[in-house]
Protein backbone atom coordinates (compact mmCIF):
# COMPACT_ATOMS: atom_id res chain seq x y z
CA UNK A 1 0.00 0.00 0.00
CA UNK A 2 2.96 2.66 0.88
CA UNK A 3 4.62 1.61 -2.51
CA UNK A 4 1.46 2.51 -4.78
CA UNK A 5 0.60 5.54 -2.65
CA UNK A 6 3.63 7.00 -3.26
CA UNK A 7 3.69 6.02 -6.77
CA UNK A 8 0.31 8.49 -6.89
CA UNK A 9 2.55 11.18 -6.21
CA UNK A 10 5.20 11.55 -9.05
CA UNK A 11 8.55 13.84 -8.46
CA UNK A 12 8.09 16.99 -10.36
CA UNK A 13 10.77 15.91 -13.00
CA UNK A 14 8.63 12.55 -13.59
CA UNK A 15 5.71 14.91 -14.45
CA UNK A 16 5.52 14.19 -18.50
CA UNK A 17 8.49 17.21 -19.49
CA UNK A 18 7.69 18.99 -22.94
CA UNK A 19 9.51 18.03 -26.01
CA UNK A 20 12.06 20.57 -25.95
CA UNK A 21 13.02 20.17 -21.98
CA UNK A 22 13.28 16.14 -23.53
CA UNK A 23 15.94 17.12 -26.05
CA UNK A 24 17.78 20.06 -24.31
CA UNK A 25 18.04 17.53 -21.75
CA UNK A 26 19.76 14.75 -23.82
CA UNK A 27 21.02 17.09 -27.00
CA UNK A 28 23.06 18.99 -25.11
CA UNK A 29 24.25 15.66 -22.81
CA UNK A 30 25.86 14.15 -26.07
CA UNK A 31 29.23 14.69 -27.54
CA UNK A 32 28.39 16.43 -30.02
CA UNK A 33 26.52 18.53 -28.64
CA UNK A 34 23.00 18.86 -30.66
CA UNK A 35 19.37 20.42 -30.93
CA UNK A 36 16.70 19.50 -33.50
CA UNK A 37 15.44 22.12 -36.11
CA UNK A 38 11.75 21.05 -35.12
CA UNK A 39 12.34 23.59 -32.37
CA UNK A 40 13.12 26.42 -34.47
CA UNK A 41 10.16 27.05 -35.21
CA UNK A 42 8.17 29.39 -31.99
CA UNK A 43 6.63 32.51 -33.42
CA UNK A 44 9.43 34.12 -33.42
CA UNK A 45 11.49 31.44 -35.30
CA UNK A 46 8.60 31.36 -37.72
CA UNK A 47 8.53 34.93 -38.39
CA UNK A 48 12.53 34.80 -39.29
CA UNK A 49 11.78 31.91 -41.57
CA UNK A 50 9.62 34.02 -43.44
CA UNK A 51 12.07 36.44 -43.59
CA UNK A 52 14.81 34.24 -44.42
CA UNK A 53 12.14 32.95 -47.70
CA UNK A 54 12.62 36.13 -49.05
CA UNK A 55 16.61 36.80 -48.71
CA UNK A 56 17.91 37.19 -52.21
CA UNK A 57 20.78 34.03 -51.38
CA UNK A 58 18.03 32.20 -50.40
CA UNK A 59 16.60 30.52 -53.67
CA UNK A 60 14.80 27.69 -52.46
CA UNK A 61 11.10 29.39 -52.03
CA UNK A 62 11.26 31.24 -55.32
CA UNK A 63 12.28 28.62 -57.54
CA UNK A 64 9.81 25.63 -55.95
CA UNK A 65 6.80 28.71 -56.48
CA UNK A 66 8.06 28.90 -59.77
CA UNK A 67 7.99 24.90 -60.33
CA UNK A 68 4.19 25.08 -58.92
CA UNK A 69 3.21 27.67 -60.69
CA UNK A 70 4.25 26.59 -64.37
CA UNK A 71 2.77 23.10 -63.04
CA UNK A 72 -0.16 23.42 -61.58
CA UNK A 73 -2.64 22.05 -63.96
CA UNK A 74 -0.36 19.46 -64.86
CA UNK A 75 -0.20 18.63 -60.65
CA UNK A 76 -4.22 19.49 -61.05
CA UNK A 77 -4.77 16.50 -63.73
CA UNK A 78 -2.36 13.81 -61.94
CA UNK A 79 -4.21 14.56 -58.39
CA UNK A 80 -7.97 14.44 -59.94
CA UNK A 81 -7.11 11.89 -62.84
CA UNK A 82 -9.69 9.13 -62.82
CA UNK A 83 -12.70 11.32 -60.93
CA UNK A 84 -11.09 11.12 -57.86
CA UNK A 85 -11.69 13.50 -54.82
CA UNK A 86 -8.51 14.90 -53.33
CA UNK A 87 -7.78 14.49 -49.69
CA UNK A 88 -4.65 16.85 -49.63
CA UNK A 89 -2.62 16.84 -46.57
CA UNK A 90 0.22 18.60 -46.46
CA UNK A 91 2.94 18.25 -44.22
CA UNK A 92 4.89 21.14 -42.65
CA UNK A 93 2.38 23.62 -44.03
CA UNK A 94 4.22 26.46 -42.84
CA UNK A 95 2.71 29.53 -44.15
CA UNK A 96 1.05 28.05 -47.29
CA UNK A 97 2.00 30.46 -49.57
CA UNK A 98 2.80 28.08 -52.26
CA UNK A 99 0.33 25.65 -51.23
CA UNK A 100 -2.48 28.58 -52.02
CA UNK A 101 -0.96 28.92 -56.02
CA UNK A 102 -2.24 24.92 -55.48
CA UNK A 103 -5.50 25.61 -53.81
CA UNK A 104 -6.51 28.69 -55.56
CA UNK A 105 -6.23 26.34 -59.14
CA UNK A 106 -7.73 23.50 -57.90
CA UNK A 107 -10.43 25.77 -56.55
CA UNK A 108 -10.93 27.51 -59.94
CA UNK A 109 -11.09 24.52 -61.46
CA UNK A 110 -13.71 22.85 -59.04
CA UNK A 111 -11.75 19.83 -58.39
CA UNK A 112 -13.45 18.53 -55.10
CA UNK A 113 -11.25 18.31 -52.90
CA UNK A 114 -10.34 18.78 -48.70
CA UNK A 115 -7.41 20.29 -47.79
CA UNK A 116 -5.66 18.98 -44.23
CA UNK A 117 -2.92 21.35 -43.16
CA UNK A 118 -0.57 19.75 -40.25
CA UNK A 119 2.16 21.79 -38.76
CA UNK A 120 4.14 21.67 -35.50
CA UNK A 121 4.20 25.76 -35.34
CA UNK A 122 0.01 26.85 -34.28
CA UNK A 123 1.09 30.18 -35.01
CA UNK A 124 1.88 29.80 -38.65
CA UNK A 125 -1.10 26.94 -38.93
CA UNK A 126 -3.29 29.63 -37.38
CA UNK A 127 -2.15 32.31 -39.85
CA UNK A 128 -2.65 30.34 -42.64
CA UNK A 129 -6.33 29.28 -41.85
CA UNK A 130 -7.05 32.85 -41.20
CA UNK A 131 -6.61 33.92 -44.80
CA UNK A 132 -7.77 30.53 -46.41
CA UNK A 133 -11.06 31.54 -44.49
CA UNK A 134 -10.82 34.88 -45.68
CA UNK A 135 -10.20 33.88 -49.36
CA UNK A 136 -12.30 30.87 -49.38
CA UNK A 137 -14.67 30.96 -47.12
CA UNK A 138 -16.58 27.83 -48.34
CA UNK A 139 -13.20 25.63 -48.73
CA UNK A 140 -12.90 22.86 -46.57
CA UNK A 141 -9.70 23.17 -44.34
CA UNK A 142 -8.57 20.66 -41.70
CA UNK A 143 -6.13 22.26 -39.84
CA UNK A 144 -4.07 19.63 -37.70
CA UNK A 145 -1.79 20.92 -34.86
CA UNK A 146 0.64 17.68 -34.54
CA UNK A 147 3.92 16.74 -35.95
CA UNK A 148 4.10 14.60 -39.21
CA UNK A 149 3.88 10.95 -37.49
CA UNK A 150 0.81 11.69 -35.47
CA UNK A 151 -1.16 13.35 -38.64
CA UNK A 152 0.16 9.90 -40.55
CA UNK A 153 -1.23 8.25 -37.64
CA UNK A 154 -4.92 10.00 -37.32
CA UNK A 155 -4.69 9.38 -41.06
CA UNK A 156 -4.43 5.70 -40.77
CA UNK A 157 -7.42 5.67 -38.37
CA UNK A 158 -9.60 7.53 -40.37
CA UNK A 159 -12.02 5.46 -42.99
CA UNK A 160 -12.18 7.21 -46.50
CA UNK A 161 -15.71 8.87 -47.06
CA UNK A 162 -18.34 6.59 -49.25
CA UNK A 163 -19.72 9.47 -51.38
CA UNK A 164 -16.46 9.51 -53.97
CA UNK A 165 -13.50 7.51 -54.67
CA UNK A 166 -11.31 9.38 -52.74
CA UNK A 167 -7.41 9.94 -53.66
CA UNK A 168 -5.21 10.89 -51.17
CA UNK A 169 -2.31 13.31 -51.53
CA UNK A 170 0.18 14.45 -49.26
CA UNK A 171 2.35 17.27 -49.70
CA UNK A 172 5.52 17.69 -48.26
CA UNK A 173 7.31 20.84 -49.78
CA UNK A 174 9.94 23.46 -49.35
CA UNK A 175 12.56 20.96 -48.78
CA UNK A 176 11.73 20.04 -45.47
CA UNK A 177 12.52 16.35 -46.40
CA UNK A 178 16.03 18.03 -46.17
CA UNK A 179 16.03 17.98 -42.61
CA UNK A 180 16.00 14.12 -41.86
CA UNK A 181 18.96 12.07 -41.59
CA UNK A 182 18.72 8.60 -44.06
CA UNK A 183 16.86 6.50 -42.17
CA UNK A 184 14.39 8.79 -40.72
CA UNK A 185 13.74 9.39 -44.20
CA UNK A 186 13.64 6.47 -44.94
CA UNK A 187 11.42 5.50 -42.07
CA UNK A 188 9.11 8.81 -43.01
CA UNK A 189 8.04 7.45 -46.60
CA UNK A 190 7.60 4.05 -45.49
CA UNK A 191 5.42 4.90 -42.67
CA UNK A 192 3.43 7.24 -45.17
CA UNK A 193 3.70 4.34 -47.85
CA UNK A 194 1.96 2.19 -44.96
CA UNK A 195 -0.99 4.11 -44.66
CA UNK A 196 -1.80 5.12 -48.43
CA UNK A 197 -3.69 3.16 -51.49
CA UNK A 198 -2.82 2.34 -54.73
CA UNK A 199 -3.23 5.10 -56.69
CA UNK A 200 -2.34 7.70 -53.61
CA UNK A 201 0.47 10.09 -54.10
CA UNK A 202 3.06 12.30 -52.24
CA UNK A 203 3.98 15.62 -53.96
CA UNK A 204 7.78 16.11 -52.26
CA UNK A 205 9.87 19.28 -52.43
CA UNK A 206 13.12 18.93 -52.65
CA UNK A 207 16.73 20.63 -53.10
CA UNK A 208 19.12 19.31 -55.66
CA UNK A 209 22.57 19.36 -55.54
CA UNK A 210 24.43 22.28 -57.56
CA UNK A 211 27.57 24.63 -57.17
CA UNK A 212 28.30 24.28 -53.87
CA UNK A 213 28.70 28.13 -53.38
CA UNK A 214 25.06 28.99 -54.36
CA UNK A 215 24.15 26.67 -51.40
CA UNK A 216 26.90 27.94 -49.10
CA UNK A 217 25.20 31.32 -49.95
CA UNK A 218 21.34 30.66 -48.78
CA UNK A 219 22.54 29.78 -45.30
CA UNK A 220 24.80 32.14 -44.74
CA UNK A 221 22.24 35.23 -45.98
CA UNK A 222 24.56 38.59 -45.74
CA UNK A 223 21.38 40.18 -43.77
CA UNK A 224 22.23 37.49 -41.07
CA UNK A 225 18.55 36.20 -41.08
CA UNK A 226 20.10 32.66 -40.80
CA UNK A 227 22.10 33.78 -38.25
CA UNK A 228 19.12 35.18 -35.93
CA UNK A 229 17.46 32.24 -36.85
CA UNK A 230 19.57 29.88 -35.51
CA UNK A 231 20.71 31.61 -32.33
CA UNK A 232 16.68 31.93 -31.77
CA UNK A 233 16.34 28.29 -30.80
CA UNK A 234 18.88 29.45 -27.61
CA UNK A 235 16.61 32.85 -26.85
CA UNK A 236 13.83 29.89 -26.75
CA UNK A 237 15.36 27.53 -24.69
CA UNK A 238 16.53 30.81 -22.40
CA UNK A 239 12.52 31.73 -22.02
CA UNK A 240 10.92 28.38 -21.81
CA UNK A 241 13.28 26.58 -19.54
CA UNK A 242 14.69 29.36 -17.57
CA UNK A 243 18.43 29.37 -18.90
CA UNK A 244 20.64 31.78 -19.09
CA UNK A 245 22.40 31.27 -22.65
CA UNK A 246 24.53 34.50 -23.47
CA UNK A 247 23.45 35.06 -27.40
CA UNK A 248 27.08 37.48 -28.25
CA UNK A 249 28.92 34.34 -26.74
CA UNK A 250 27.71 31.98 -29.38
CA UNK A 251 27.87 32.46 -33.26
CA UNK A 252 26.54 30.90 -36.62
CA UNK A 253 28.45 28.28 -38.64
CA UNK A 254 27.04 26.51 -41.81
CA UNK A 255 29.22 24.32 -44.00
CA UNK A 256 27.75 22.63 -47.16
CA UNK A 257 29.44 19.12 -48.18
CA UNK A 258 29.19 18.22 -51.99
CA UNK A 259 29.83 14.48 -51.23
CA UNK A 260 27.27 13.89 -48.93
CA UNK A 261 25.00 16.42 -50.28
CA UNK A 262 25.09 17.87 -46.22
CA UNK A 263 23.98 21.61 -45.33
CA UNK A 264 24.53 21.62 -41.82
CA UNK A 265 24.12 24.05 -38.93
CA UNK A 266 26.34 25.03 -35.57
CA UNK A 267 25.94 27.44 -32.83
CA UNK A 268 29.53 27.72 -31.86
CA UNK A 269 30.50 28.69 -28.44
CA UNK A 270 33.16 31.60 -28.73
CA UNK A 271 34.25 31.00 -25.14
CA UNK A 272 34.98 28.51 -22.24
CA UNK A 273 31.59 28.92 -20.57
CA UNK A 274 28.69 27.22 -18.43
CA UNK A 275 25.12 27.50 -18.99
CA UNK A 276 22.69 27.13 -16.55
CA UNK A 277 19.11 25.61 -17.68
CA UNK A 278 17.54 25.94 -14.18
CA UNK A 279 13.91 24.44 -15.29
CA UNK A 280 16.19 20.99 -15.78
CA UNK A 281 18.35 22.07 -12.57
CA UNK A 282 21.17 21.26 -14.68
CA UNK A 283 24.61 23.29 -15.70
CA UNK A 284 26.08 22.55 -18.79
CA UNK A 285 29.83 23.21 -19.80
CA UNK A 286 30.90 24.48 -23.08
CA UNK A 287 34.43 24.49 -23.88
CA UNK A 288 36.05 27.72 -26.44
CA UNK A 289 34.78 26.28 -29.87
CA UNK A 290 32.56 23.77 -28.92
CA UNK A 291 29.72 23.62 -31.75
CA UNK A 292 26.06 22.68 -31.05
CA UNK A 293 24.99 21.02 -34.13
CA UNK A 294 21.18 22.34 -35.02
CA UNK A 295 20.31 21.12 -38.16
CA UNK A 296 20.67 19.09 -41.58
CA UNK A 297 19.50 20.41 -44.52
CA UNK A 298 20.14 17.74 -47.35
CA UNK A 299 20.31 18.21 -51.20
CA UNK A 300 19.72 15.55 -53.56
CA UNK A 301 20.07 13.95 -56.96
CA UNK A 302 17.36 12.25 -58.65
CA UNK A 303 19.16 9.44 -58.89
CA UNK A 304 18.68 9.44 -54.48
CA UNK A 305 15.14 10.13 -55.23
CA UNK A 306 14.69 7.17 -57.67
CA UNK A 307 15.95 4.84 -55.45
CA UNK A 308 14.04 6.44 -52.28
CA UNK A 309 11.07 5.44 -54.26
CA UNK A 310 11.51 2.15 -55.22
CA UNK A 311 12.81 1.22 -51.32
CA UNK A 312 10.02 2.83 -49.74
CA UNK A 313 6.95 1.50 -51.59
CA UNK A 314 6.84 3.90 -54.13
CA UNK A 315 7.73 4.69 -58.00
CA UNK A 316 8.93 8.04 -58.87
CA UNK A 317 6.07 8.82 -61.79
CA UNK A 318 6.62 12.34 -62.26
CA UNK A 319 9.76 15.20 -61.90
CA UNK A 320 9.18 19.01 -61.90
CA UNK A 321 11.90 21.51 -61.91
CA UNK A 322 12.51 25.05 -61.99
CA UNK A 323 14.40 26.46 -64.94
CA UNK A 324 18.16 26.58 -63.73
CA UNK A 325 17.21 22.98 -62.11
CA UNK A 326 17.86 24.38 -58.62
CA UNK A 327 15.05 22.25 -57.01
CA UNK A 328 12.45 19.81 -57.85
CA UNK A 329 8.87 18.68 -56.67
CA UNK A 330 8.83 15.23 -57.53
CA UNK A 331 5.60 12.50 -57.25
CA UNK A 332 6.05 9.26 -56.05
CA UNK A 333 2.55 6.93 -56.73
CA UNK A 334 2.07 3.76 -54.31
C1 LIG B 1 12.39 24.90 -43.92
C2 LIG B 1 13.81 23.07 -43.50
C3 LIG B 1 13.48 23.80 -45.72
O1 LIG B 1 16.54 23.63 -44.41
O2 LIG B 1 16.42 25.13 -45.96
C4 LIG B 1 16.38 27.85 -43.72
C5 LIG B 1 15.05 25.78 -42.94
N1 LIG B 1 17.27 26.64 -42.19
N2 LIG B 1 17.55 28.39 -43.39
C6 LIG B 1 16.02 24.62 -44.93
C7 LIG B 1 16.20 26.75 -42.95
C8 LIG B 1 18.10 27.67 -42.46
C9 LIG B 1 14.76 25.21 -44.28
N3 LIG B 1 13.62 24.24 -44.33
Amino acid sequence: LGVDSLSLSPSPQALSPSPLAEEVRTGLAKTPKRLSSRFFYDAEGSRIFQEIMHAPEYYLTRSEYEILDTHKSDLARLFAAGGYEVDLIELGAGDGLKTKLLLEHLWENQVAFRYVPVDISEDALEGLVGTLRQQWPSMTVRPQHSDYFTALERLSGETRPHRAPTRRVVLFLGSNIGNFTTSETIHFYRSISSRLLPGDLVLTGVDLQKHPAVIHAAYNDRQGLTRAFNLNLLRRINRELDANFDLSAFDHYETYDPESGEARSYLVSQKAQQVQIRALSITVPFAYGEVIHTEISRKFTRTQLEQLANETGFSLTNWFTDCKEYFADVIFQK
